[in-house]
């Protein structure tokens, strides 16, 4: 690998956002390090076209194995890599599931933080290596009264956790802002809003919805089971994300950021955009625990889904213990000091994200009906 450019270490680029920073980072001219994990199947798939054989020379593009639970393992990475720049982006990051997985969230989204931080100290590389964190609007745990006066979450706003998952990465956020004042590290973090991709892992709600729209349309899947569809999110495309992360680690001075579209949005209103793409329209009715979504029109001949038919039904099941009812985010800081301007608004996500869970429905029907493909998860 030569040594004039610029290194960077990516911890979970095998996630949504580590492929589409990695990507970047390439495109930037830079040497990009990743850490993945060992797992019994591959777990590559969205940086498999990053793959560069080693034996075919200088490359750019290298994974190492590893684990943020593993403190030795963190350290010889780092030691090897000499990073100029971390993107620690690993974590376990479902709400829902950290609450079945308390101790394992606290470990990897918290006491990981730290061992990647330690590390650099360790190593003597604090005035070289500029670390990024994955923050979140988690932090928020979107309780009204905590609001700017503008209505929106901002980077003065008071933090109340409702998940593990977020009691994990306020520790993370606090660490990581403790190692920038107590050591003069460029530690910073970016507490982001939520945002999606056709990458985006298949249980999060986006996902999970317009992967069911292009299945059902297709005809191979009945209906939809969602939990809370009160809940509001602010969504903007993970593309637009990264390229963010990436600007904070390039300023003079090391501060936290709010990336956010400064949009919210009900869950059931993401539904209907969702639906609308593929011509169908939806209407909505019933009580909070037994509301049922149905077809009122299908505009769209290529799918024959009869008027009247139930399309979504709540399941209590998928609410969470704890819930973040609404969150909002308040980027101007990102936009007036990292020069942030998002390329893509809602409804340029939703139709990219429904385009390609269309296009992954059709060659999965495809491969199944010429008998490549035995079982597949829409069965
Ligand atoms: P993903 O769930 O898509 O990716 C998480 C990544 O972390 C994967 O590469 C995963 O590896 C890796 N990982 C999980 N556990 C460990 C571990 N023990 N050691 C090392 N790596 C691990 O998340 P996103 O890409 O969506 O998010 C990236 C980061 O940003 C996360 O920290 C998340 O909490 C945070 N965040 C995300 C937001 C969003 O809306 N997407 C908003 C705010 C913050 P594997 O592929 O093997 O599972
Ligand atoms: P979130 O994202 O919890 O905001 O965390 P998720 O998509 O899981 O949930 C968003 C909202 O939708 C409601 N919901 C459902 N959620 C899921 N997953 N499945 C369902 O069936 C369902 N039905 C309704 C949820 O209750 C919630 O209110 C994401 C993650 O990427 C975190 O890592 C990140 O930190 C935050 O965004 C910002």
């Amino acid at each position: 690998m030569s040594s004039a450019k610029k290194v960077a270490l990516v911890t979970g680029i095998t996630g949504q956002d580590g492929s589409y920073l990695a990507e970047l980072l390439l495109e930037k001219g830079y040497e990009v390090h990743g850490v993945k994990r060992r797992a019994s199947s591959f777990n590559t798939k969205r940086i498999d076209h990053l793959y560069q054989d080693l034996h075919e020379g200088h490359i750019n593009f290298r994974l190492h194995y590893g684990d943020l639970t593993d403190s030795m393992n963190i350290i010889r990475i780092i030691q090897e890599v000499q990073p100029d720049e971390i993107y620690n982006l690993g974590a376990m990051s479902h709400v829902k599931v950290s609450f079945d997985s308390p101790e394992y969230v606290a470990n990897v989204d918290g006491i990981g933080t730290l061992r990647i931080l330690e590390a650099v100290r360790i190593l003597g590389l604090e005035k070289k290596t500029r670390i990024y964190q994955a923050s979140t609007s988690e932090l928020y745990g979107g309780l009204p009264e905590n609001k700017n006066e503008k209505g929106f979450y901002d980077e003065n706003s008071p933090f109340y956790p409702r998940s593990p998952y977020g009691v994990a990465k306020i520790y993370g956020f606090w660490i990581t802002k403790n190692y920038r004042e107590a050591y003069n590290m460029f530690a910073c973090n970016g507490v982001l809003f939520n945002h999606e991709s056709p990458r985006r892992g298949e249980t999060f709600v986006t996902r999970k919805i317009t992967m069911a729209t292009a299945a059902i349309a297709l005809g191979k899947q009945d209906c939809l089971y969602l939990g809370n569809l009160n809940a509001q999110r602010d969504w903007g495309h993970a593309k637009d994300y990264v390229e963010a992360m990436w600007r904070i680690l390039q300023q003079d001075k090391p501060e936290d950021y709010v990336l956010a579209m400064g949009v919210t949005t009900y869950v059931r209103d993401f539904v209907r955009l969702s639906f609308a793409e593929v011509g169908i329209e939806l209407t909505f009715e019933g009580t909070e625990e037994n509301e049922i979504a149905k077809v009122a029109k299908c505009n769209n001949p290529a799918y024959q889904l009869e008027i009247g038919k139930v399309v979504v039904r709540v399941d209590p099941k998928y609410y969470r213990p704890t819930e973040v009812d609404l969150l909002i985010g308040d980027p101007t800081k990102s936009k007036t000091k990292l020069g942030w301007e998002p390329k893509y608004d809602l409804q340029g996500l939703v139709q990219e994200m429904v385009a390609a869970d269309i296009d992954l429905v059709k060659r999965e029907k495809l491969l199944k009906e010429s008998g490549y493909l035995v079982t597949n998860q829409f069965d």
